[in-house]
């Protein structure tokens, strides 16, 4: 978000500034490579965000090129096929490719978590082994984890903390959570999973969290998350609690992330 008085810069100064066509300078404007406003028929980006692109250009980490991905269904297929063989490597070298044009949130949202998916559901009817779910999780986990492992650069958006309610084992959405709004330029203090309630509150307070957010993947954590965001409300009022529930997507925990730290 850009401060009242932030220099701003209209796109063809940016693009100017940037040695780059107005064109590439829009393109990464739509794939939220850079943030801006609208103003009146064109749009405004911060002088600050401009020089922040530009060091990361300078230093050989140009924004992403899209990639249009045609077949997000087959995408995810190929990841399933990879996972339940215990193709690590296989499912690594697809997901560092994919990974160079698509953002984190579509990798979460259209390959890795119908994938998931899938494989629970053959695993609930007894189609796939609990070591095979087991294997293919870890494998997520460490696909996901290397998308979420640094910070972002720049001036945060805000602090969150991003974690699974008491008993909740399921560690993935939490994972997701954490890399798509690091993806969105949030600070995140990912806690992994089942922790007690009261940790929680203490460590949001501790770190200026404005934001917690618990994941949940079954009923039972559901239920557990909405006592606990209970809990840290009352603890100490501050941060905005956010609960994600199974079928819940990440483009809505943006959004519901975004409005809270708009009112905050
Ligand atoms: C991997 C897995 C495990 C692994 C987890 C390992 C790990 N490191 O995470 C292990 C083996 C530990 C496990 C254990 C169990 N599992 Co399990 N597991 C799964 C599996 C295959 C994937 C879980 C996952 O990551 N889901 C995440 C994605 C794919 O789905 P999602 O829930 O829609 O999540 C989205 C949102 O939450 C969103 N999001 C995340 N955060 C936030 C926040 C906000 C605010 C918003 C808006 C959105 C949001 O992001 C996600 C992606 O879009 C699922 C299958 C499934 N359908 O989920 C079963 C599943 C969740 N498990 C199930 C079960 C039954 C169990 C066990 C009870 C089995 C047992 N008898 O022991 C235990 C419970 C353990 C516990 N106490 O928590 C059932 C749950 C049934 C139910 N309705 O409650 C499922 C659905 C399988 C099935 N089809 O039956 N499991």
């Amino acid at each position: 978000m850009q401060a009242a008085a932030e220099p701003a810069m209209s796109l063809q100064q940016a693009a100017d500034a940037l040695g780059v066509h107005y064109q590439t300078v829009y393109g990464w404007v739509r794939q939220g490579e850079l943030a801006a406003r609208k103003s009146g028929r064109g749009y405004q980006v911060s002088a600050a965000e401009v020089r922040t692109l530009a060091g990361r250009r300078a230093a050989g980490r140009p924004p992403r090129q899209q990639i249009r991905v045609r077949d997000w269904q087959a995408q995810s297929d190929r990841l399933y096929a990879a996972l339940t063989a215990g193709r690590e490597t296989l499912a690594r070298r697809d997901m560092d490719r994919l990974a160079l044009g698509v953002p984190v949130i579509d990798l979460c949202e259209l390959v890795i978590s119908p994938a998931l998916r899938r494989i629970g559901d053959e695993w609930a009817r007894g189609e796939l082994s609990i070591a095979v779910e087991h294997r293919a999780s870890a494998i997520c986990e460490r696909l996901i984890g290397a998308r979420a492992a640094c910070q972002p650069g720049g001036r945060p958006r805000g602090v969150a903390v991003a974690a699974t309610p008491p008993g909740e084992r399921h560690a993935l959405p939490a994972l997701m959570a954490a890399a798509c709004l690091r993806e969105d330029h949030w600070l995140v203090h990912h806690l992994a999973a089942d922790l007690p309630a009261a940790e929680v509150g203490w460590l949001a307070a501790d770190a200026g969290a404005g934001l917690v957010v618990l994941s949940s993947a079954t009923g039972q954590g559901v239920a557990t998350a909405a006592r606990a965001a209970g809990e840290i409300r009352r603890a100490r009022p501050g941060p905005a609690v956010l609960s994600g529930r199974p079928g819940d997507s990440l483009h809505q925990l943006v959004a519901a992330a975004r409005a809270a730290a708009g009112r905050g």
